[in-house]
């Protein structure tokens, strides 16, 4: 394999996307890899280029296809290299781990999609079996059934017919995440992309250890199956392409390598995925079942989708983030952590306008966050809703659940009506001093992406409580958020 350089993706104001240029050689390329690295879909829908999506709205591409685009070539390449069945696997020179025959392959505790597709995928790499650490959480459940993969038997089970049965750690090396079933001397091996810290396993011999500074667990397993000429099975590919987007926040996220760019462009490949933005929101969508698990910079960016208009009133481009749940009240509570967290994406991204929509998917209806004057302006002008907290930052949209056919078409009617932002709205005054960094608590055994050092939150506080000032002085309701 080539080496991709070994950059994070800190690069946040990439304001201009980069724009899809279907090539002839990818046209060649289509007929032996249909699912053009997992972003079928989006090229042969033109989004990006010539798309006239909803009207006047032209969709952009996701993050996550614009990477396994600019990486479709290279996966191909990869792909193409392996054997097309394990019975052809060649004679080879690289290590192979012996001492991982017939070994247990074990996550954290609080398990996470990562440890359980890490530990699928690693047994069957290294020809042991894979054990659950803990109850599975509903992102995982939904990827074991989307590829029609077993849940694995819970550790204690398998160390109870096996007492004396080698564990392999994997996604995690620190004894206060191990499940306490797992005995010291029991372990052979570690496979994780933590750091080390203060609690790290002490074992007496040698063992095998595997970790990288990369975005999951599962891109070390599946580099692992590549630099071996294997090709992984459909369903460990697909387990372990979820994972690898779980981990990353869609390859979003501060942890991000080239490593796991290209990785998820060749399992996306092997896994015969055909829409990778499609597959990710279903899987944001299981896993906004638990938003107590999600962090405010993943709720705002786990499915947000990119629109570009140019109309005679406004041109730009506005985000639209969704999440689905079945438990809005627990948004309602985190709007003051979701306002500034909204407000740094757009800056980040260079958008015009964000907004978050709240989909009860039990009772059919939902909520729109609202960060600022423009955001307020263009939704009441699209749905008129009637606002919910004294603050307007949060309004009630009724039965409408889809940004597809009920959020995006009706704002693009809108702006192709003419619509203005509001009047005497200055720039905005947030720098980008005051946004903060993205960072990974590495104490955390979900490497949920958490936003440190951001002054926004006390900026909405002090916003509002000049706010109120203003309304005792003048009884003037003068908008509230200017940031
Ligand atoms: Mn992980």
């Amino acid at each position: 394999m080539t080496t991709p350089s070994e950059s994070n993706n800190n690069n946040n104001n990439n304001n201009k996307r980069p724009r899809t240029q279907l090539s002839s050689d990818a046209n060649d390329a289509a007929s032996k890899h249909p699912h053009m690295a997992g972003a079928k879909a989006a090229i042969e829908e033109g989004i990006g280029e010539h798309g006239r999506k909803y009207g006047g709205g032209v969709r952009q591409l996701t993050e996550v296809e614009e990477q396994v685009i600019s990486h479709e070539k290279e996966a191909e390449k990869i792909v193409d290299s392996l054997p097309a069945d394990d019975d052809k696997v060649p004679e080879m020179n690289l290590y192979m781990p012996q001492s991982l025959k017939n070994v247990i392959f074990c996550g954290h505790l609080v398990t996470d999609l990562d440890s359980i597709a890490g530990a699928i995928g690693a047994a069957a790499l290294y020809g042991g079996v894979p054990a659950s650490a803990s109850k599975i959480n509903s992102e995982t459940k939904f990827a074991l059934d989307y590829w029609g993969v077993p849940t694995p038997t819970p550790i204690e089970e398998l160390l109870k017919e096996r007492p004396d049965a080698g564990v392999c750690l994997v996604d995690h090396q620190q004894t206060s995440q191990m499940n306490p079933a797992i005995q010291a001397d029991n372990i052979v091996g570690v496979i994780d992309h933590h750091a080390l810290q203060s609690k790290t396993i002490v074992t007496e011999k040698p063992i095998y250890i595997d970790i990288r500074p990369w975005g999951s667990m599962s891109t070390i397993v599946a580099h692992t199956y590549l630099t071996h000429s294997r090709r992984p099975p459909k369903h460990i590919a697909g387990m372990l392409l979820c994972a690898i987007l779980s981990d990353t926040l869609n390859l979003q996220g501060p942890t991000t390598t080239e490593w796991d760019r290209l990785v998820v462009a060749v399992l996306a490949d092997i896994a015969g995925v055909d829409d990778i933005d499609k597959l990710a929101s279903k899987q944001f969508k299981a896993k906004s079942k638990e938003l107590a698990n999600m962090s405010a910079v993943n709720l705002v960016n786990g499915d947000r989708k990119t629109f570009t208009f140019e109309a005679s009133g406004f041109s730009g481009e506005i985000g639209f983030a969704v999440v689905e749940t079945t438990d809005d009240d627990a948004i309602l509570s985190r709007v003051d952590e979701l306002l500034p967290e909204l407000v740094a994406c757009k800056k980040e991204k260079g958008l015009e306008c964000i907004f978050l929509a709240v989909v009860n998917i039990v009772k059919l209806h939902s909520q729109l966050l609202l960060c600022g004057p423009t955001e307020r302006a263009l939704a009441e002008a699209t749905f008129g809703g009637k606002y919910l907290n004294d603050d307007q930052s949060l309004m009630d949209l009724g039965g409408r659940v889809s940004r597809k056919k009920d959020y995006i078409p009706y704002m693009t009617k809108t702006i192709n009506g003419g619509w203005k932002r509001p009047m005497g709205r200055g720039p905005s005054t947030v720098d980008v001093s005051q946004l903060g960094t993205l960072a990974v608590d590495p104490n955390d055994p979900h490497g949920k992406v958490t936003r440190q050092g951001s002054t926004l939150g006390k900026k909405l506080d002090r916003l509002r409580e000049e706010d109120e000032e203003k309304k005792m002085e003048m009884d003037d309701d003068d908008d509230l958020l200017t940031i």
